[in-house]
C-alpha cells in the first residue's frame, strides 16, 4: 500500500516590519531567512499560543487531570478535585511568583555569598569597591560603623543581610525602609515577608493539589513572597553588587548592533549575574590575550553586553550594549559573534542552533545552566579567570577559523545610564544638599506631573521595542519622568530617549527641569534586580515630605508593556502589593470577570495596596498610567499646583506678545 503523504504545514511568512521596530534586528530576520536560519519570531509565529494556558485555566497539579476549564464559561465546570477557576488561576498565578522570585532570590543569595567569602579573604578576585555604600547599608540596617574595620561593618552586615534569605520568623532586614504606613497596610494584611527560602516553600506548598483554595489567600502569600523578592534578595543583590563593584553613575554608552567590530574578537556576555561579566572585563584586558588576538589577526578584543547582564554592567562601566532579550539570536545572524558567553536567565535554548549554524561558540557557565548543544565552562569564583580566560581564548579560536560570512548593521546608538537611586538625590540636589526635595518640589508645583517605571522584556508575540518607545513618549510628552530597568531601556536608548537631548520630546515642564539639571527625560537605572532602586526612590519620596504617607499616596505608576518572564510577574506583584499602579501588556495570564480577576484589579486597592492594570496597547496604556497619576494629584490636593504652572505659562506667553 502506498505510504499516506501527509502535507507538511506551510510555515508562515514574516513581515519582519510588523514585528520589531529594530532595524538591526530586521537586517539580520533577512539574512537568517536568507540562510535558511529559524528564530523565536518564526516560531512564535508558527505556533499558535495555547488558548487556555493563555487564560490560566488549566489545571496540571495531580494526576487526577490535567483539567480544562472553559474561560467563555468559567464558572461552568470545575476541576476533578472540585478547585473552580479561582482556586486554579490563581494557584498557577503563584508558581509564576515563586518561580520568577527563586530566580531573583537565588541570584542575590550567589551575590551574598560571593561577599561573604571576598570579605573573608576566601575570594581574592575581587575586592569591595564602594566602601562609602558599605557603610550607608550597614548603617540602614542597624549594624555599628564608627571606629569599625570594614572588615568587620562587612561581617556583620553579611550575618544580617542573610536574614533576607533564612530567617525563619520576623521581618526581613530591609523592611525598615519601607515606609510606615505601607508597612503599616502589610502588617495587617499579615505580608510582612520572613526570608524567601521560607515564603517560596509556603507559597508552592499552599498551591500543591488540596491545600489552598481561597485565592484570596493564595493571593496574600503571592504578595508576601513578592515582597520578599523586591525588599529582600532583589534589594540585596543590588546593594551588594554596588559595595563589590561600585554604585552607577550616569556615562554614555553606545548601544545596538553596530558595536561590534569585523576586524576583532567579539565576545557577547548575556545573563545576570555581574561577577561573570566583572571577570571577562579583566581577562579582556589582560596584555598576553590581546597579543593572542592580535597574532589570529585580530585589532583588538570588544566586549559587549546584551539583556540584564548588559544593562548591570554598562551602568558601571560603560561597555557597549548590543540588544535586548529579542535580538540574542538575530545578533548571532551577522556571524561577527565569536563567543556569546552566558550564565543565567533569559537564555533561549534556540541560541544553540543559531550560533552552531555560523560556528559561535555558545558557552554556558553557571551550573544551574547547562544546554544541550553549547560548550560549558564552569565559572568558579575562587577562580574566576580559569572560565572567562578560556572564554576569551575559544572566541580567539573562533576567529582565527572565521567561515561565516560577516554582516553587522551599521547602527549604533547613545545613551546615558546609570541613575542609581543615590545619583538621582545628588542630581537633583546638589553635593551639599544630595536629597529628594527638589524632585517632590517638581511634582508638587506641577512641572512633573508624577514617574512611572518603565520595565521587563521584549517579546516575539508584540512588535518588538514598539509598545515601550510608544508608551514612553506618551508618557514624558505628558510631563512624567520615567525610570527604568532591563530590556525595555535599551528599547529607547536605540531610539535615542535616553540622552539629555531628548528633552525635547518632553511636556515643558519636564522639559525645563531636564534642561536645568541636564537630565535625560528616560532613567536607565540598572537591570531587572535594579527595579529595587525604584522602589528605594518611591520610599525616598515619601520620606521627603508633601506626597502623602504611604507608596500608594504617590503620583506614580508602572507599566512592563513586552514583558514575558515569571520574573516580571513577581516584579509587577511587589510594585502592587507596595502600593503601585502596574499595568502589564502582550496578555494577562487570568480570565477577566472573575473574582480572582477582580481582586487582583480592584480588591488589593481597597485594602490599600496598589492594583494591575492590563491593556496590549501603548496608548491606552499610557492613558491608564495618566489617569491615575491625576488621581493620585487630586488625592493630594496639588492638581491645582499644576493649573496654576500652566496659567502660570499662559500668563508668560501673553507677558512675551505684549
Ligand atoms: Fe529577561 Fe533580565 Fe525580561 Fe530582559 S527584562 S527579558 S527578564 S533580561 Ni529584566
Amino acid at each position: 500500500m502506498p505510504e499516506k503523504i501527509i502535507p507538511k504545514k506551510k510555515k508562515k511568512e514574516l513581515n519582519f516590519r510588523d514585528i520589531t521596530t529594530c532595524d538591526a534586528t530586521i537586517q539580520m530576520l533577512e539574512k537568517a531567512k536568507r540562510d535558511g536560519v529559524e528564530t523565536a519570531f518564526d516560531r512564535a509565529a508558527n505556533m499558535k499560543a495555547c488558548p487556555i494556558g493563555a487564560d490560566s485555566a488549566c489545571c496540571k497539579h495531580c494526576s487526577m487531570g490535567p483539567c480544562r476549564l472553559n474561560a467563555k464559561d468559567p464558572y461552568g465546570k470545575v476541576g476533578v478535585c472540585g478547585a473552580t477557576i479561582d482556586t486554579i488561576m490563581s494557584r498557577n498565578f503563584a508558581r509564576m511568583v515563586a518561580a520568577g522570585g527563586a530566580a531573583h532570590t537565588d541570584h542575590g543569595m550567589s551575590m551574598l555569598d560571593l561577599f561573604r567569602d571576598v570579605v573573608k579573604g576566601e575570594i581574592t578576585d575581587y575586592k569591595i569597591k564602594d566602601p562609602i555604600k558599605l557603610d550607608a547599608v550597614a548603617k540602614s540596617v542597624g549594624v555599628e560603623t564608627e571606629g569599625r574595620s570594614m572588615e568587620d561593618i562587612a561581617l556583620d552586615l553579611y550575618a544580617e543581610l542573610e536574614k533576607t534569605y533564612t530567617q525563619v520568623d520576623g521581618e526581613i532586614p530591609f523592611a525598615n525602609r519601607v515606609p510606615a504606613k505601607t508597612l503599616e497596610v502589610w502588617r495587617k494584611q499579615g505580608i510582612v515577608p520572613r526570608g524567601a527560602m521560607r515564603e517560596i516553600m509556603e507559597l508552592m506548598h499552599r498551591s500543591h493539589m488540596g491545600v489552598d483554595q481561597h485565592y484570596a489567600n493564595i493571593t496574600k502569600q503571592c504578595s508576601r513572597t513578592a515582597l520578599a523578592d523586591g525588599w529582600g534578595g532583589s534589594m540585596v543583590a543590588t546593594e551588594i553588587s554596588d559595595i563589590l563593584f561600585g554604585t552607577p553613575s550616569p556615562i554614555g554608552i553606545e548601544v545596538n548592533m553596530g558595536v561590534l567590530k569585523e576586524d576583532q574578537v567579539n565576545i557577547i556576555v548575556h545573563g545576570h549575574e555581574p561577577n561573570l561579566f566583572e571577570s571577562m572585563i579583566e581577562s579582556v584586558n589582560t596584555q598576553s590575550l590581546i597579543e593572542e588576538a592580535k597574532k589570529a589577526g585580530a585589532k583588538g578584543i570588544n566586549l559587549c553586553g546584551m539583556c540584564c547582564s548588559g544593562a548591570e554592567v554598562l551602568v558601571r562601566h560603560g561597555i557597549p550594549h548590543a540588544g535586548n532579550f529579542m535580538s540574542t539570536e538575530a545578533i548571532l545572524v551577522t556571524g561577527a559573534v565569536d563567543v556569546m558567553c552566558v550564565d543565567v536567565q533569559c537564555i533561549k535554548q534556540g541560541l544553540a542552533k543559531v550560533a552552531d549554524c555560523y560556528g559561535t561558540q555558545l558557552v554556558t557557565t553557571n551550573p544551574r545552566c547547562h544546554i544541550e548543544g553549547a560548550t560549558h565552562v564552569e565559572f568558579h569564583e575562587h577562580d574566576p579567570k580559569a572560565c572567562t580566560d578560556d572564554v576569551v581564548i575559544k572566541a580567539i579560536t573562533r576567529f582565527k577559523n572565521r567561515t561565516a560570512e560577516v554582516e553587522i548593521p551599521q547602527i549604533k546608538n547613545i545613551g546615558v545610564h546609570g541613575f542609581s537611586h543615590e545619583y538621582i538625590k545628588y542630581m537633583l540636589g546638589g553635593t551639599f544638599r544630595a536629597s529628594y526635595r527638589p524632585l517632590n518640589d517638581n511634582i508638587i508645583n506641577g512641572r512633573i506631573r508624577g514617574v512611572a517605571g518603565v520595565v521587563g522584556c521584549t517579546n516575539p508575540r508584540v512588535k518588538q521595542d514598539f509598545v515601550h518607545v510608544e508608551l514612553v513618549k506618551e508618557l514624558i510628552k505628558n510631563d512624567i519622568l520615567v525610570v527604568q530597568t532591563g530590556c525595555s531601556q535599551i528599547a529607547l536608548a536605540k531610539n535615542g530617549l535616553t540622552t539629555p537631548e531628548a528633552a525635547v520630546l518632553a511636556g515643558p515642564g519636564l522639559r525645563e527641569v531636564c534642561e536645568t539639571v541636564g537630565m535625560p527625560p528616560v532613567l536607565g537605572i540598572g537591570s531587572c534586580v535594579d527595579n529595587s532602586r525604584i522602589l528605594i526612590a518611591c520610599a525616598e519620596m515619601v520620606n521627603e515630605g508633601g506626597l502623602g504617607e504611604s507608596i500608594a499616596d504617590l503620583p506614580v505608576a508602572g507599566a512592563a508593556p513586552e514583558w514575558m518572564s515569571e520574573k516580571a510577574i513577581c516584579i509587577g506583584q511587589y510594585f502592587v502589593a507596595s502600593g503601585v499602579f502596574t499595568v502589564f501588556g502582550v496578555k494577562f495570564p487570568i480570565v477577566e470577570e472573575t473574582k480572582f480577576h477582580k481582586h487582583l484589579f480592584q480588591g488589593l486597592e481597597e485594602e490599600g495596596m496598589g492594583k494591575w492594570g492590563y491593556t496590549a496597547d501603548p496608548y491606552e496604556m499610557a492613558r491608564m498610567m495618566i489617569a491615575h497619576i491625576d488621581k493620585k494629584r487630586k488625592q493630594l490636593g496639588i492638581d491645582k499646583a499644576r493649573e496654576r504652572v500652566l496659567m502660570d505659562m499662559a500668563d508668560r506667553q501673553k507677558l512675551d506678545v505684549a
